[in-house]
């Protein structure tokens, strides 16, 4: 935009002449000081605003509206933003109050707590705004978005979508996917946005800044996976820039534990080894995610070496058949070396497992416990979740949605607080989960059959499953405390019971006692144990 173009309808605006008078002229009627505040403050009335919104529930900033608004601001817009956490929960009018003066507000989504956000859409609208919703739910789900309300859908990555759209160049309806952004182009994420207390930790840093990516997308195609928004294609952020990034918050917020978001950091060896070298010079820590198939033990090692702390691996299942059906495309040998070379390496391993996929039988489930046998050592922790969630936009649930009954399942009240981050969250004021999903794992989307079938004797051999991956767990948490360990397992077997027979008082007693004051402070020690808290300290 040239600079008349902005400053013709200021002068209008100020003089009142119909054609512009020059700026001296300006200048001349209202003095030179004032003139130029004027024009500053005219031209601030001038710029437009856009609201970004994250409505469902999180404790960390999500960093996805922080590049929307980079963006934004490349564009010559206000930007603002509201996020529903747990620390302080919104209700539908908290949204509606923040929007006032907003000239478009954009809404980023999950499959999670959608009839809530529906409603924030048709609140807004009654307000008479302009919406525009985005993120992995309108990805999968674009005419539904469209039908809730909202005048514009982003399908896939957002950056150059929203661009037009500030622009003007698309005003209604569900945008054309385009092609990948070149992420090197983008600006880095706008960390101003965040109301910082709301995300402040006990130690002073604010949560979620830890969080960088150095690529988007992933190579794989699990068939249980929602990777819609960037299909199976990878691209990547030029690593000096994202270390660049990585520096930039360590020096601004202190953070000096970083976790890499990627879905699959390894994807490209030369890469790694590149980043691990120039991060290694800054003396902070990190985590990342890898696929058993794309590591070798030199890399793991050098990552190490470059203060990698810990890495996380999709594993899935133990069970040859099920990994292939469920297409991973990595083989059992693969998913055993990888945590054990990993392990070799020095870093901590995390595995991620995921069960209750609809063809499993006990010997499936038999496979797993002997998987989980054999990397007991090697792995630190499994996570707690990782019963299966049928996404839409999921290959796993076209093939069954209409078989079991669980089409658009996301619509149901009863479905709305599914996800574990509702109850792995320490400062969640939900009474929603019981202390053996705390501890152990979580089956029950299984137990309850939420979305699939399965026969008695097939859950109880889940039953088994998580005590074996618990019993592994708590003796990482609790090295050395045998009785500890105990207590805690037969607590957890109490609770089983109490969930399966009177899940009412199971929840609301263990509710009650997860309420006491200390709740968030005990929970928040077992997730360090657990290695889920960031390791970061405050340098300050
Ligand atoms: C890091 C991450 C987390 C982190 C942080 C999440 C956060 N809120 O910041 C943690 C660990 C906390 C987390 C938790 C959960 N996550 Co998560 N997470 C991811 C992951 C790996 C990256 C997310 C991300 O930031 N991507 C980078 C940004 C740039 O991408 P994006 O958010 O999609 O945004 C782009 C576009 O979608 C679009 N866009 C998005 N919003 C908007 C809005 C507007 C207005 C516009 C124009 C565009 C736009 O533009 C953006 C830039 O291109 C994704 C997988 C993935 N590859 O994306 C899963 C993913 C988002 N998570 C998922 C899930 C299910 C969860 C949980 C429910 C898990 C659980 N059971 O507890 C919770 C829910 C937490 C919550 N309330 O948000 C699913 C969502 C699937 C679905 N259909 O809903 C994903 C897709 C994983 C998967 N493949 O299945 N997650
Ligand atoms: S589960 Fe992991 S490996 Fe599979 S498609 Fe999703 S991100 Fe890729």
């Amino acid at each position: 935009m040239k600079t008349g173009e902005i400053l013709h309808p200021l002068r209008v605006a100020l003089t009142g002449k119909k054609h512009s008078a020059p700026p001296w002229e300006v200048a001349a009627i209202l003095g030179k000081d004032k003139t130029i505040q004027r024009l500053k403050d005219a031209k601030e009335k001038l710029r437009k605003k856009l609201l970004l919104i994250y409505p469902t529930m999180v404790t960390e900033a999500p960093i996805t509206l922080g590049m929307l608004s980079a963006v934004a601001k490349q564009e010559g817009w206000e930007t603002d933003c509201i996020v529903n956490t747990f620390k302080k929960p919104l209700v539908v009018q908290d949204f509606v109050q923040k929007a006032e003066g907003a000239d478009l507000v954009g809404i980023s989504m999950i499959t999670f707590d959608v009839l809530f956000v529906y409603e924030i859409v048709r609140a807004l609208k009654e307000a008479g705004h302009k919406v525009v919703v985005g993120g992995a739910h309108p990805t999968d789900c674009p005419e539904e978005c469209i039908e809730a309300g909202a005048d514009i859908v982003v399908v896939g990555e957002g950056e150059d979508s929203l661009r037009e759209i500030l622009r003007g160049e698309f005003t209604k309806g569900i945008m054309p996917r385009k092609p990948r952004v070149n992420l090197n182009k983008q600006p880095l994420p706008d960390l101003s946005i965040y109301d910082q207390d709301l995300f402040k930790g006990e130690d002073g840093l604010i949560k979620g800044f830890h969080r960088v990516y150095t690529s988007r997308g992933c190579p794989g195609c699990c068939t249980f996976c929602d990777w819609q928004v960037f299909r199976q294609t990878m691209k990547e952020y030029n690593v000096y820039k994202i270390v660049q990034e990585i520096k930039r918050r360590r020096d601004e917020y202190g953070i000096n534990s970083f976790s890499i978001a990627d879905d699959c950091f390894t994807v490209n060896r030369d890469r790694v080894l590149q980043f691990c070298k120039l991060i290694k010079k800054l003396n902070v820590d990190w985590r990342a995610n890898a696929r058993a198939n794309l590591v070798d033990l030199e890399m793991l090692k050098r990552m190490k070496d470059a203060n990698c702390h810990s890495v996380a691996f999709g594993l899935e299942n133990g069970d040859p058949e099920t990994l292939m059906k469920i297409g991973k495309m990595v083989t059992i040998e693969q998913n055993i070396q990888a945590p054990k070379w990993a392990h070799e390496a020095g870093l901590e391993v995390y595995g991620c497992l995921m069960t209750g996929f609809p063809w499993e039988t006990p010997k499936h489930v038999e496979n797993n416990i002997k998987y989980i046998h054999e990397l007991w050592d090697a792995v630190s922790l499994f996570q707690v979740s990782g019963s299966l969630m049928p996404f839409p936009g999921t290959a796993i649930y076209r093939m069954y949605n209409k078989e079991y009954g669980f089409t658009k399942y996301w619509l149901k009240p009863e479905f709305q607080k599914l996800g574990i981050q509702v109850y792995q969250n320490a400062l969640n004021p939900l009474k929603v989960s019981t202390f053996y999903q705390r501890y152990l794992f979580d089956d029950t989307y299984i137990q309850k059959e939420y979305f699939f079938k399965y026969t008695p004797e097939y859950k109880q051999a889940v039953r088994k499953l998580v005590k074996e991956i618990g019993r592994h767990n708590l003796e990482f948490m609790f090295k050395g405390q045998p009785n500890k360990q105990k207590w805690i397992m037969r607590l957890a077997k109490l609770s089983m019971w109490g969930y399966d027979h009177l899940p009412g008082l199971e929840t609301t007693v263990g509710g009650a006692l997860y309420h006491h004051k200390n709740r968030s402070k005990i929970e928040l020690l077992r997730d360090k144990r657990r290695g889920i808290s960031k390791r970061y300290t405050n340098p300050n």
